[in-house]
């Protein structure tokens, strides 16, 4: 299967996400160049940072109201969940750093108040919504969910959210809409990811209305019983614990309803490795490597990939 190899400092990333294969050659070349630019920004801006970005920010009045949030035990896992501050340092965040144990050092730079989601699209009523109206109106839930990236580590979190459903009711989607489409950030002078020009910012994910729909579709606010650390994607983050962790798209600002498949980041950069669909499935290999197995990222217990990552009850229906 594939390894998980944690990368020193300074050093650059695995790369296993990125299609070599699919990229010109001048790209090393340009790679490099870009490295060497987010090197000089980090020494210039980030000689101290503080340790643990991730964790102990003094909560909003709001915040506390909201946090913890009921735990749902329809969404309860067995065993031991996934150390935090693990998680909290074992990111995908291209905005930020192809090198997950660098990604919670410069997500600090992301404002993320205030911060809007803009509804609209193929509905009856486009609506934009301050993310702390939504921690106010809408019922917050604490769920339990396994979540496998497509580089073949997982990891078993508790989110905080609600599902996508109630927000999507909230602005009366037309009977033409077919697909939503998330969209991300786009702030390169933060996020010096995004000087990476051969990628297509902002980063975006699709999934059907169907998909959307679901009772699993989550939109997350928070991680841990707390709001979501940046790297985490904060304010608000997708999570669709039955496909690939791509899919999960981070700090959203725009979502859309489409009468027409979109194009996504993923499925732009490199198609014949990350579908638009990207259920989890053992038996569907990566053009790379296996996906029959997964590594927990704390303990690196090695267990076997499930069908639809163990939701197969809730969502196999959808691609009968
Ligand atoms: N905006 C954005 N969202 C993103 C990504 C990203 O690079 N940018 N990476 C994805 C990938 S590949 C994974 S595995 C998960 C990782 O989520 P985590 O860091 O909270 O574990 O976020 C997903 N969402
Ligand atoms: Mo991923």
């Amino acid at each position: 299967m594939a390894q998980i190899r944690i990368p020193k400092d300074g050093e650059i990333g695995d790369g296993r996400l990125t299609a070599e294969s699919a990229v010109m050659n001048r790209r090393s070349f340009l790679k490099g160049m870009a490295t060497s630019t987010l090197v000089t920004a980090a020494l210039v801006t980030g000689c101290t940072p503080p340790p643990d970005s991730w964790s102990r920010r003094r909560l909003t009045e709001l915040e506390q109201r909201v946090f913890p949030a009921p735990p749902n035990p329809e969404f309860a896992l067995p065993g031991t969940l996934t150390d935090e501050a693990v998680a909290a340092r074992y990111n995908n965040f291209y905005e930020f750093s192809e090198v997950k144990e660098n990604v919670h050092l410069y997500a600090r730079d992301l404002k993320i108040r205030p911060w809007t989601v803009e509804v609209t699209g193929q509905v009856h009523q486009p609506r934009t919504f301050d993310v702390d109206t939504l921690l106010k109106t809408l019922p917050m839930e604490e769920r339990q969910y396994r979540f496998r990236c497509v580089e073949a580590w997982a990891m078993d979190v508790p989110w905080t959210g609600f599902p996508l459903k109630l927000l999507l009711d909230q602005v009366s989607p037309l009977g033409k809409a077919r697909y939503v489409r998330l969209t991300s950030f786009y702030r390169p002078f933060t996020a010096y990811g995004q000087l990476a020009f051969w990628y297509p910012w902002p980063y975006t994910e699709a999934l059907t209305v169907e998909e959307a729909a679901n009772e699993l579709t989550l939109l997350a606010t928070g991680i841990y019983g707390r709001p979501l650390p940046k790297q985490h994607g904060a304010p608000l983050r997708l999570v669709v614990p039955w496909k690939y962790g791509f899919k999960s798209i981070k700090s959203i600002v725009k979502i859309e309803l489409l009468a027409h498949r979109p194009a996504t980041f993923w499925n732009t950069v490199a198609g014949h490795e990350y579908g638009f669909t990207a259920n989890v499935d053992p038996r569907v290999p990566h053009p790379r490597w296996s996906q029959a197995k997964e590594e927990m990222i704390d303990t690196g217990e090695v267990r076997p990939t499930l069908p639809y990552n163990g939701y197969g009850k809730q969502v196999a229906h959808l691609y009968a």
